[in-house]
C-alpha cells in the first residue's frame, strides 16, 4: 500500500503534466496534435509553427492559416538546392487519407512572415486553419524554445 501511494505520488505529476504539454484539436476526420511555434527574437522578421495531422478521414490539403501575429502566414517545404536545405513556399499540404503528416523543423512548416511582435516563450496565440474538406478550425500555439527540436531554418530566420 505504501509503495502504491508512493509510485502513484511519483507517477501524478507526469500525468497532471501531460494535457499541458500535449494540445489537440479535431476538425472532421483530422486530428491536429500539438501546434506549436519558435520563440523569436526581437528584430527577427518571421517564425515557424509546427504541428502533426493525423487523418482518419478521406483525403484532405491543409490549405491556408491565418494568424494575427503576423502580416501574412504562407506554408513551406525544406528541398535540397545543391548542398544547401532551402525553404520553398507551397500552396497546400497534402494530408492523405488514413496518414500522419508531421509538420517539423527540416519539413513542411508553416512560416509568420513579418511579425508584429516577437513571439514569446512560454505564451499562446490563436490562429484558424483552413483545410480543403475539413473548413476551418480556430486552434492555439505554444510558443517554445528557439531551440526547440532544433534542425531546418536557423534561430535568426535569415532565410527570409
Ligand atoms: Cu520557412
Amino acid at each position: 500500500m505504501q509503495i502504491r501511494s508512493l509510485i502513484l505520488s511519483l507517477l501524478f505529476p507526469l500525468l497532471a503534466a501531460a494535457p499541458a504539454a500535449a494540445h489537440e484539436y479535431t476538425a472532421g476526420g483530422i486530428r491536429i496534435g500539438h501546434p506549436w511555434a519558435r520563440a523569436t527574437v526581437p528584430g527577427q522578421p518571421s517564425g515557424g509553427g509546427f504541428l502533426k495531422l493525423t487523418n482518419t478521414g478521406g483525403d484532405d490539403k491543409l490549405l491556408a492559416i491565418r494568424a494575427d501575429v503576423s502580416a501574412t502566414v504562407e506554408l513551406h517545404t525544406m528541398q535540397m538546392d545543391g548542398d544547401v536545405m532551402r525553404m520553398r513556399q507551397v500552396d497546400g499540404i497534402p494530408v492523405p487519407a488514413g496518414q500522419t503528416v508531421e509538420l517539423q523543423p527540416g519539413g513542411y512548416h508553416i512560416m509568420f512572415m513579418h511579425l508584429k511582435a516577437p513571439l514569446q516563450q512560454g505564451s499562446r496565440f490563436p490562429a484558424t486553419l483552413v483545410f480543403e474538406k475539413a473548413g476551418e478550425v480556430k486552434v492555439d500555439f505554444k510558443v517554445e524554445a528557439a531551440g526547440a527540436r532544433a534542425g531546418g531554418h536557423g534561430a535568426g530566420g535569415m532565410h527570409h
